[in-house]
């Protein structure tokens, strides 16, 4: 019956779309907010709900049309806050479930959307299911994966090899049980059992609850990661083969994850959401709820997220491939590979997304360099399909540096003093910087869970909103960009003009032609565009430049001869309609 239905929507959504009223997220400006980070209402240093509430006139001000938000439920923050003891309940560190409704109502004034973190994949040791689970109880034992592991010669070892991605077993020990659990992730997130029908239901029932709250999607959590191969007859699971670059059997590196990642059933479980997703809007009207999830998977498996012949899937499986593929060195061809590899791959009728940064990767400027860190905004906010950019992209701001002795993350703390750095996801975290006064206008307090960033007197919102092609306004101006129907609807032509130079052509008939154009390195460039694009139009003006360029707004230039200054990347308008 949901498969006639879901046919019948389908057909009507295409329907809709060749009339340019595609669904609002398909060429969306989504933006991540890190809510411990964002903005601190009440002085005690970390940030809240009634912090993004109060910025969200500010996402509105940089054009964004959608956030999602890192957890902010009930958590012993074991792993800031993707620990979750109470899927739906609000910590107390960010606010009350009354400050949520706040939170989602200002939104809705505003035509913000907001789309929760759900994290399927484990939830709190402190969760009543897992100490009812642990405790044996008939109706929650099989909630979690447990195994007795095995006894030789008297010694107890772990049921596998399997490694948490925060180093040590993927086993621990439960005196309580007298078994051993699964933890992918940090030993006090515990993996759910998918296998059980009734935790399926129990997660679903966590997606609906939210639903009614008035949320407009859901952002999913680490998704590869929610089966693991099925036990054998006997109840066991095999190891993993070896990797043979480390002998650390503690280092998640140490095993070849055949077992514990992208599992065939894992796709089949997003397509159970979108169904209670799409159901949700049948029975309540609305604008179409969406999926993003998180899979850090081969590309041909992603693909398999957007959904199946028969199956709807997320509407957006994040693409990691830029943050995945590039680094500093990479050249033109290599960005032109991996945008034209994804756009080649993508199921037909759906859509394309990009990322380059989030709360586990070092900023952008600091990954890249920070004369690029333009180069990266223009480069997301003009290709087909939605962009995501992770909070403080739109500033430039940098990695800021957390001594060992501040480190927080368990990542960092779990492993050594000598390279907590390389592990720390820290110095992507620490908070918004917002003005050049008292702590970069994060906090009224005097503490910050993280230190601010030591830039912030120069790089902060209020500074850059008053400067001329700052980061800031650059970005703000992108988004104006992308209001043009080249570039909200028209075709894309992604091409390197040489190992230096990314061309990305927008067009639509009946309108201007937008090309942006990036110099990644350090060289000034002359390029023809005619020797990649056929058919364009000779005459164009600049719709964008940037701090690096020499030219201004307007000016005119031939498509024969455009020269790029050092890490200069602008977007050119045709004078002409095509
Ligand atoms: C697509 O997924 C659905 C839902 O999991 C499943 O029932 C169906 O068999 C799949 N279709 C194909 C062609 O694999
Ligand atoms: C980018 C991202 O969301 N990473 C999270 C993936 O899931 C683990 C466990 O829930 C978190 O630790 C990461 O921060
Ligand atoms: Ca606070
Ligand atoms: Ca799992």
């Amino acid at each position: 019956m949901t498969t006639w239905f879901g046919i019948v929507l389908l057909v009507g959504l295409g329907f809709l779309a060749v009339n340019a009223t595609a669904p609002w997220w398909q060429t969306a400006s989504f933006y991540q907010i890190y809510p411990r980070s964002f903005k601190d209402s009440d002085g005690n240093g970390v940030g809240d709900l009634n912090g993004v509430t109060e910025k969200l006139e500010y996402l509105k001000e940089i054009g964004v049309t959608a956030t999602w938000l890192s957890p902010f439920l009930l958590s012993p923050m074991a792993d800031f806050g993707y620990d979750i003891a109470d899927f739906k309940e609000v910590d107390p560190l960010f606010g009350t479930m009354e400050d949520f409704e706040n939170m989602v109502s200002r939104a809705k004034q505003l035509n913000v959307k907001i789309i929760l973190d759900f994290v399927p994949n484990h939830s709190s040791d402190d969760c009543d299911w897992f100490i009812r689970s642990a405790a044996g109880e008939e109706k929650y034992k099989d909630y979690y994966i447990w195994h007795p592991g095995f006894v030789e010669n008297g010694v107890r070892r772990p049921p596998s090899n399997w490694v948490s991605v925060f180093r040590g077993s993927a086993w621990e020990w439960h005196e309580g049980r007298q078994e051993y659990y699964l933890h992918q992730f940090h030993k006090k997130q515990p993996d759910f059992n998918f296998r059980n029908p009734v935790v399926r239901e129990e997660m679903n029932d966590v997606l609906r609850f939210w639903l009614e709250k008035g949320v407009d999607g859901f952002r999913v959590d680490a998704i590869y990661h929610a089966f693991e191969i099925q036990a054998d007859g006997n109840g066991n699971y095999p190891d993993e083969p070896r990797n043979d670059w480390t002998n650390d059997p503690d280092e998640y590196g140490y095993t070849h994850k055949i077992y514990t990642v992208d599992q065939p059933e894992t796709p089949h479980l997003v397509y159970e959401w979108r169904e209670i997703l799409d159901q949700f809007q049948a029975d309540n009207g609305g604008e179409e709820r969406i999926l993003m999830v998180e899979t850090w998977s081969p590309i041909e498996v992603v693909m398999h997220y957007y959904g199946n012949s028969t199956a709807e899937g997320a509407q957006i499986p994040f693409n990691f491939q830029l943050i995945s593929n590039l680094n500093r060195d990479s050249d033109a061809y290599h960005y032109e590979y991996l945008i034209n590899n994804w756009l080649s791959l993508m199921p037909n009728g759906k859509s394309a997304n990009w990322v380059i940064g989030n709360h586990d990767k070092n900023r952008v400027g600091s990954r890249f360099g920070a004369d690029r860190i333009d180069l990266f905004n223009i480069l997301l906010l003009t290709l087909p399909g939605c962009s995501i950019t992770y909070q403080g992209e739109e500033i430039g701001m940098l990695d800021g540096y957390v001594s060992w002795k501040d480190t927080v993350d368990p990542q960092a703390c779990n492993g050594y003093e000598e390279n907590y750095m390389a592990m720390s996801r820290d110095p992507a975290r620490t908070p918004m910087q917002w003005t050049d006064g008292n702590m970069a206008g994060f906090t009224t307090g005097s503490t910050t869970w993280l230190p601010i960033g030591q830039d912030y007197a120069q790089r902060n919102v209020q500074t850059e909103r008053g400067a001329a092609l700052s980061h800031l306004n650059v970005f703000k101006k992108l988004q104006q960009l992308r209001k043009e129907p080249a570039i909200q609807q028209g075709a894309a032509d992604v091409k390197a003009v040489s190992h230096y130079v990314l061309a990305n052509k927008r067009y639509l008939s009946g309108n201007y032609v937008y090309i942006s154009l990036l110099n990644i390195f350090d060289n000034i460039e002359n390029v023809n565009l005619h020797d990649v694009f056929d058919g364009l139009p000779d005459n164009f003006q600049y719709a964008l430049v940037t701090r690096k360029s020499i030219k201004q707004l307007g000016d005119k230039v031939s498509a024969s001869s455009v020269t790029l200054m050092p890490y200069e990347s602008i977007v050119l308008r045709s004078t002409t309609t095509v």
